[in-house]
């Protein structure tokens, strides 16, 4: 198996500044200044961890291009783009629209690296080039509307990236898998009305965007029954996920028939993130992977594209992509040390209310 791992340094430059992790600080509201939540370290780490415990020889390494504008444009809004293009220009940049999620000076060129590595990473798959891939990419995308960027998005990487092998390389029928904890609503509703993409999203109930993400959400006119949404109850790890994966995801993409995957892959639902409290461990990661991968070698010569997304413990995250890339790639694991500690969390495995909610999904999406 080869697989495809794009990194670039810059991608750590895109600066967020100082927030009060979430919020934009206010000494006079109490929110002492810190680090965005959304900064370099955590894909730093992993990167380096990628470098350090020997698997980045058993990768193929892509460089990254821009996307041009007519890429984005087939996503994105003129005004919008023009928008982020100008405010980069600022010594201080901007904010990509809902003043959660700020950038740098420069940053529209570190976007546009971010939305081109993704279409590296599909060319890559899609010419043979490597068997699949792993786009290790920032600012993350699947917040971002056509209109604005939100969530510490700025464009929507992986659609763009969809879009691209749609408009330019042909390809018929896409599947999107979300595991990031927040809700994919700007990769949603990039194919809402799209019946050859099938965008399904696994995420924390109600976190981000608020509200977004129900289950009554199913795509639109020609399309209902594309979009599917998995809004898994707070606490759910391992044992949920995979109950999940196996009642909901693979059957659906099962009857889909894509012929490619894509991946929005987001390591926020781990037992240590700050921004989430579910408790999916790296081996959750690993066989996350391991059944998507199966399902790509049914349908699709195995042909899956994998873009970051969040995760935001920068001691955890780099054990849980690593997981993925390992098991993308076929190397064999590196012991991640940490592992006891989430895998021995009470409630790892698959709860009633967790099994009624992937029931009512399944219910829904005319499964059972
Ligand atoms: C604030 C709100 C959030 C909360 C979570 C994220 C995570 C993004 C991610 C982004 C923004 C709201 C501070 C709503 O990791 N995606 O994958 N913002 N939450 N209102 N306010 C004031
Ligand atoms: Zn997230």
């Amino acid at each position: 198996m080869t697989t495809g791992y794009l990194y670039h340094e810059i991608f750590g430059w895109h600066d967020t500044g100082t927030h009060a992790g979430l919020f934009p600080s206010n000494p006079l509201a109490g929110l002492q200044p810190l680090q965005h939540f959304e900064n370099a370290e955590t894909k730093r780490r992993l990167h380096e961890l990628v470098v350090v415990s020997g698997l980045i020889d058993q990768l193929t390494r892509l460089a990254p291009r821009k996307a041009t504008e007519e890429e984005l444009l087939r996503v994105h809004t003129v005004e919008h783009v023009e928008r982020i293009k100008a405010e980069s220009l600022l010594p201080k940049g901007g904010d990509a629209g809902d003043g959660l999620s700020p950038f740098g000076a420069g940053g529209y060129d570190i976007a546009l690296l971010a939305a081109g590595g993704v279409i590296t990473a599909v060319d890559a798959v899609l010419d043979g080039v490597v068997d699949n891939a792993y786009a290790l990419i920032r600012p993350p995308g699947h917040h971002a509307i056509a209109g604005m960027g939100m969530g510490f998005c700025i464009f929507s990487n992986l659609a763009i990236a969809a879009k691209h092998a749609q408009q330019a390389r042909g390809v018929e029928r896409i599947a999107v898998l979300d595991w990031d904890v927040h809700h994919g609503n700007g990769t949603q509703a990039a194919f809402y009305d799209d019946p050859n993409v099938l965008t399904i999203s696994l995420h924390q109930d109600n976190v981000f965007p608020p509200g977004s993400g129900r289950i009554e959400e199913r795509g639109e006119g020609a399309a209902v029954g594309t979009a599917l949404n998995i809004p898994l109850p707070p606490g759910t790890g391992d044992g949920g996920y995979l109950h999940a994966m196996n009642e909901v995801v693979v059957p659906a993409i099962d009857a889909f028939a894509p012929d490619l995957i894509l991946v929005a892959s987001g390591f926020d639902a781990s037992a240590m993130d700050p921004l989430a409290r579910q408790m999916v461990t790296s081996e959750g990661f690993r066989s996350l992977t391991s059944r998507i991968m199966e399902v790509a070698t049914r349908h699709c010569g195995g042909k899956i594209a994998m873009s970051h997304e969040g995760g935001y413990n920068p001691v955890y995250v780099p054990f849980c992509g690593l997981a993925v890339l390992e098991q993308l790639s076929g190397a064999t694991p590196f012991t991640d040390p940490i592992l006891p500690i989430p895998a021995g969390f009470a409630g790892q495995d698959l709860q009633p209310h967790q099994a009624e909610l992937v029931a009512a999904v399944r219910q829904a999406a005319g499964l059972s």
